[in-house]
């Protein structure tokens, strides 16, 4: 029976690289970290991990080495110098990007007989290792099924296909929902502060429970095409937005996010002429 840890190296201990080094090493799992900047790696050498003086030694102390850097350009810069260490390896690469940047790095990492998985992550740091934590993972199956088990600590892992720019795809859509229903909440808290509502009632009583009810309504209507399902009246909506600027007037909050929605909505009521 093979006993032997699996050994992952960490290449980068931003917010997540902390988080995902901490859930590897409550696993279990045999880590060694590496950061561009030193300092970062005690609480983790504390623990067990092993803290690597170079790029180069952190992928040559692991099975496996996974990159969680701020952006596709630094894991570019970070990876450059110590592709002959990785050749023959696994990289999987936990970095944000797009889809066409996953593509590229997954053929520049072939041409040196790197193994590649590309990732997305569906957590934030307080959530890795919890139950509602998944990973987005695209690029060859046996890669994936090899993977998987080892990095499931940090997440459910969840494959996506082998085109390496689906990971990155479905995350950046994903990431845009985010962020609209974010703006959103930002502002209807905006309104109601600055009217001297309560606050806290108004985000535990009202928005969560709204936003929760419509949720999947909002997911299951989420349309590619310009088109407006058949229950929509787009005048009402229209009216309704109307009313969103009128209160944000009133309010003296900007008014930028319901012109935005406003905007969109018409383009909505063109297409249904
Ligand atoms: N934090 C989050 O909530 C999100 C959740 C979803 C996934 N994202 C993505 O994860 C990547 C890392 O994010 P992060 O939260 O760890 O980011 P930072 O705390 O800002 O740490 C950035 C690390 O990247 C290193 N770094 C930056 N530039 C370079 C470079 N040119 N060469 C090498 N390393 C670089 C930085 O090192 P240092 O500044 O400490 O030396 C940090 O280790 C990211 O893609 C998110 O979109 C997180």
């Amino acid at each position: 029976m093979n006993t032997r840890k699996e050994r992952i190296s960490i290449l980068g201990l931003g917010a997540m690289g902390r988080a995902l080094a901490s859930a590897l090493l409550e696993a279990g799992a045999e880590v060694t970290v590496w950061n561009r900047t030193s300092g970062k790696a005690g609480e983790f050498v504390a623990r067990g991990a092993r803290e690597a003086p170079s790029v180069e030694e952190a992928i040559g102390a692991g099975d496996l080495t996974v990159a969680c850097l701020l952006d596709d350009a630094s894991v570019r810069e970070t990876l450059a110098p110590a592709t002959r260490h990785l050749a023959g390896g696994t990289l999987v690469n936990l970095t944000s990007g797009s889809a066409r940047q996953a593509r590229e790095l997954a053929g520049w990492l072939d041409g040196y007989g790197v193994r590649f998985l590309a990732g997305g992550i569906m957590a934030v740091p307080a959530t890795i290792g919890t139950e509602g934590a998944f990973i987005l993972y695209s690029g060859a199956r046996d890669v994936f099924d090899r993977a998987a088990p080892v990095l499931a600590p940090i997440g459910r892992p969840r494959w996506v296909g082998e085109d390496p720019g689906g990971a990155a795809l479905y995350d950046m859509a994903a990431l845009s929902g985010m962020y609209g229903m974010s703006a959103g909440a930002d502002h209807a808290v905006a309104l109601v502060h600055a009217e001297g509502g309560d606050v806290e009632t108004f985000r535990r009583e009202v928005l969560q429970p709204w936003m929760e009810q419509m949720l999947p309504i909002m997911v299951a209507g989420a349309d590619v095409a310009e088109s407006v399902p058949e229950e929509y009246n787009p005048a009402m909506q229209a009216t309704g937005l109307e009313n969103i600027l009128s209160a944000s007037g009133e309010a003296g909050v900007p008014e930028d996010l319901a012109g935005h929605l406003r905007a969109s909505l018409w383009r909505m009521r063109r297409a249904v002429g």
